[in-house]
């Protein structure tokens, strides 16, 4: 059992480990880290390969720091050991399966031993009590069930805090806003997308998003921006908080954000080791605050343990505040492999949604269109992106000129924006697709 102990700064009672120093945190890394690698090295084969091939030894690890020594995990990685290479203890310990659906070759599939499924549950409700979730309220959550991390990490984390969970999973958007209505939930957890589905759908049934019951929203599962924050927030007058995880680190509740500062996610370093990587030359460890890959090493997983792993998340760490020993994540900018490279300039999807939520006139509905017209060598990209509900067609084409000339001063891309009519786009039933690629193949 945790030991838990009263914080100071917030109501609710917190695990001993938010609330230790620094020092005693980092020595807690120590010993589970030694522990992890040499466990990882005697019961994987993959691993006990690459730490050879490297010339790495589990005792080579003395220090936090020696950690960049081992090798990287990627997901190409377990792929090539689909479906079970990376466990780390035989079938009958395995408690459950979860699996990535890929939409590129095989699953990726993980493991959780009861011990792990009784840390995540403990670690989600780390997060969701952060964000302002707390025993007794009722939780509507709307991430998918199933394979996918999301509805069952979301639903065990929930009831483990002591919540009343209304297990509807994503979709049917007409059912959740019936139940929103008549169940009166305190809290949701759905991407943020899928959010703004519900309340634009409430909207068109002439319900007012900001009557409902709800006063927390915990989101994530796809990259978010502020501006996407501040919509929503007005839109359904609640609190949006933000929540990280990936199933092969665990799923949701690999960090987790504070509803008092909402400052970015804390990593909870009790049970993972974060570090930061140039994406472009790996043998590079970057210091807090500087941009790159996020890595992982799981600290505590005994059925599927991950050592380096490559989340191809970009974003940097920084200082914890509202939970002092764990450093926080910055928002996620984009994953290395979302980029697009339009004329050799860089950019990610939220770059877009920061711009198009600055102008009143615009959604935060929008889809990117990749393409390479017949004779050209140059690709192009087209914005298009609703006009909200009260604006004319003719506002919304000077918007799309304000737009276009916002990318081309922010991100340095020239592109062409499209205003489209309300409701013309495809909606989010979960992790939103915004970028749709008809580039000639080859
Ligand atoms: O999306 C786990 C999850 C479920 C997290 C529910 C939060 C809430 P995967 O399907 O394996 O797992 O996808 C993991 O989603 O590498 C990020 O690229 C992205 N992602 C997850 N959370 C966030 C977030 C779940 N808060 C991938 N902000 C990760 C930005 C996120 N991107």
């Amino acid at each position: 059992m945790t030991q838990e102990t009263a914080a100071a700064t917030t109501d609710a009672v917190l695990d001993r480990e938010e609330t230790i120093s620094r020092d005693e945190l980092e020595a807690l890394q120590l010993s589970r880290l030694q522990h992890t690698v040499a466990y990882a090295y005697d019961r994987v084969p993959l691993y006990k390969r690459k730490f050879d091939a490297a010339g790495v030894h589990p005792t080579d690890l003395r220090e936090l720091s020696d950690l960049g020594k081992f090798p990287f995990t990627t997901k190409e990685d377990l792929r090539l050991e689909y479906p079970f290479g990376m466990f780390a203890v035989p079938q009958h310990e395995v408690a459950r399966i979860h699996a990535s659906s890929g939409t590129t070759g095989r699953a990726t599939v993980v493991g959780y031993t009861k011990k792990d499924l009784a840390d995540w549950a403990k670690l989600v409700a780390r997060s969701l009590r952060a964000s302002g979730v707390r025993p007794g309220m009722k939780v509507h959550n709307a991430y998918g069930y199933g394979l996918f991390t999301g509805g069952m990490g979301a639903h065990a984390g929930a009831e483990a805090l002591g919540c009343t969970v209304i297990p509807i999973s994503g979709g049917q958007t007409e059912r959740q806003i019936t139940l929103i209505q008549d169940f009166k939930p305190d809290a949701i957890l759905a991407t943020p997308t899928y959010l703004l589905t519900i309340a634009d759908a409430m909207i068109k049934q002439g319900i007012d998003p900001a009557s409902t019951s709800l006063k927390y929203a915990v989101l994530g599962a796809e990259p978010w921006t502020e501006e996407m924050r501040h919509e929503l927030e007005v839109t359904m007058n609640l609190k949006a908080c933000d929540i990280y995880g990936l199933s092969e680190v665990m799923g949701p509740g690999v960090a987790g954000e504070a509803v008092e500062t909402q400052d970015g996610s804390h990593i909870w370093e009790d049970h993972f080791r974060p570090e930061i990587i140039d994406a472009f030359d790996p043998s590079a460890v970057l210091g807090d605050g500087e941009p790159g890959e996020l890595v992982f090493t799981s600290l505590t997983k005994e059925a599927l343990p991950i050592i380096r792993y490559r989340t191809k998340d970009l974003t940097r760490l920084l200082p914890g505040t509202a939970r002092p020993a764990h450093r926080r994540m910055g928002r996620i900018t984009g994953r290395s492999d979302d980029m697009i490279i339009l004329r050799g300039v860089n950019l990610f999807p939220s770059q877009i949604e920061e711009i198009a939520l600055r102008i009143p006139e615009l959604s935060p509905h929008f889809q990117l269109e990749l393409t390479r017209p017949e004779g050209h060598r140059m690709d192009q990209m087209t914005v298009k992106i609703e006009r909200r509900d009260t604006v004319t067609i003719e506002s919304g084409a000077a918007a799309a000129k304000v737009l276009q000339q916002q990318i081309k001063i922010h991100v340095g891309s020239s592109c062409t924006v499209d205003v489209v009519d309300p409701g013309s786009l495809e909606r989010s039933n979960g992790k939103l697709r915004r970028i749709y690629d008809m580039r000639p193949k080859g």
